[in-house]
């Protein structure tokens, strides 16, 4: 993309209404535009990320053995009353009435409506396992939107739910979405803590949490620190194999929000093994067994012939609200830095000079062999304009290209995390940026 024929609108001036750092700097670096309170608009880059992201989420779920689906965001009130949740949800839930009157809702989860999809097809205990998930917008007219698309009312959710026999083998899917979890964002190079949660309205007894630490956090938690020192992406594990050795390793510390906060378990960590900070929820995986499948009429019958209804687990991602986490967790004072694996765009071309016809054919010549990777900075701009948008839009490489460099055949390329620079040939730069 050539910047002077892309929409990108950076603001120089700190937008008042933003309180905390990931909102300035999506709001300044023109990825997203609130339209309502709590709802917003994505702009190019902005929704190239939202697609980076989803991405990854969409490969660990495949990997995982989950199978993509895609409900709609508007689901019958009728649903909701099987399950007794239309009234338990409250004033969070946005509800519409239609033409001929029918009570209809913009959904804010989806346990009912794949429990009744599920159910219109599973002939016997053959049909389980199945896990199924779908990356789609949801609503919730929460209280307080705020902090950007960080508690937003519409907002991305990628959201599965699995299908079991026994509770044991509901427990395998649970410990599959849990392994997928750490994967998930550690590939967006995230550190994500899985921490016993409470349940809410979704329901059950078993729950995680997926917490990233950072200060503007919305959550208080408790956690041992040998966390920080762990790597989800040291092997890769076999799915369909045993997987309570991770999840053991995971859970066998302390970490908790405050709503299940231990006092006495926490008081017999040494001191200074305990880390207690804020934190951000990306993630959150429920067990809640027949809950939706019994008062929903799903049962099939089982190896004995006799009915049982399957046991049922949801697991979700914040996919909009990781854009915020994970500005939060990588920028500096210029502006973003971007995790390559997530980035718009790999590298900013910075041509320092337009018009000149050296400067033009080498940023040219780097641009052509990255196609749609480079955003290319052709303005007829100062380079002092161009460094601070590049900085501030965070691609993990700027390529600067100048006269003089033009003239050497050389590129100067700058990491946009730690500052390094390097001269380099086209080729070499080009291989660097690949990496
Ligand atoms: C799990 C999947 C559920 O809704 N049903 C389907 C279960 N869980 S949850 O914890 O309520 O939401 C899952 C994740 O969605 C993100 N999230 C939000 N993101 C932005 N704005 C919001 N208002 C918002 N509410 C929830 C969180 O990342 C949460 O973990």
């Amino acid at each position: 993309m050539r910047l002077s024929r892309a929409f990108l609108p950076t603001l120089k001036e700190t937008p008042a209404e933003a309180q905390i750092v990931s909102h300035r700097l999506m709001l300044r670096a023109g990825l997203v535009r609130q339209t309502s309170a709590g709802i917003y608009a994505w702009l190019p880059a902005g929704l190239r990320v939202l697609r980076n992201v989803g991405q990854i989420v969409r490969e660990e779920q495949d990997r995982a053995g989950a199978q993509e689906i895609l409900m709609p965001t508007i689901q019958s009130a009728d649903l909701w009353r099987q399950s007794g949740r239309y009234d338990d949800y409250g004033k969070e839930m946005l509800r519409i009435t239609d033409r001929h009157d029918r009570e209809m809702l913009y959904g804010p989860t989806n346990e009912e409506m794949v429990t009744d999809i599920f159910k219109s097809y599973a002939r016997s205990y053959r049909d389980l396992p199945r896990n199924l998930y779908h990356i789609q917008w949801k609503f919730r007219d929460e209280v307080r939107p705020r902090f950007g698309v960080m508690r937003g009312r519409e907002f991305l959710m990628k959201d599965g739910y699995s299908f079991d026999l026994t509770q044991e083998a509901a427990q395998h899917s649970y410990r599959q979405m849990f392994v997928a979890y750490l994967r998930t964002f550690a590939r967006m190079g995230l550190k994500a803590i899985p921490m016993a949660a409470d349940t809410g309205p979704i329901g059950g007894n078993l729950s995680h949490e997926f917490i990233i630490l950072a200060e503007t956090g919305e959550s208080q938690v408790y956690l041992h620190r040998d966390f920080l020192n762990f790597d989800p992406l040291a092997e890769l594990p076999d799915f369909d194999g045993d997987l309570t050795p991770i999840t053991d390793r995971w859970t066998s510390r302390y970490a908790a929000t405050d709503e299940m906060h231990d006092e006495a378990a926490w008081n017999a960590i040494p001191e200074g093994e305990r880390v207690s900070a804020r934190g951000i929820e990306v993630g959150h995986i429920f067990y809640f067994g027949t809950k939706y499948s019994a008062s929903m009429g799903l049962s099939v019958p089982g190896p004995d012939g006799k009915p049982v209804h399957p046991e049922m687990g949801s697991y979700g991602i914040g996919v909009s609200r990781l854009l915020g986490a994970l500005i939060e967790a990588s920028h500096d004072d210029n502006g973003i830095i971007w995790p390559d694996s997530v980035a718009p765009w790999k590298v900013s071309i910075l041509n320092l000079k337009p018009g000149d016809a050296g400067t033009d054919a080498l940023c040219g010549q780097l641009y052509a062999a990255l196609p749609d990777q480079a955003l290319l900075d052709d303005r007829d701009e100062r380079p002092g304009a161009k460094f601070a948008d590049a900085d501030l839009m965070g691609m993990p490489w700027q390529a600067i290209i100048g006269p003089r460099g033009a003239a050497a055949g050389k590129v100067e390329l700058k990491r946009r995390a730690t500052g390094e620079r390097f001269e380099l040939s086209l080729e070499d730069a080009l291989a660097k940026i690949k990496g």
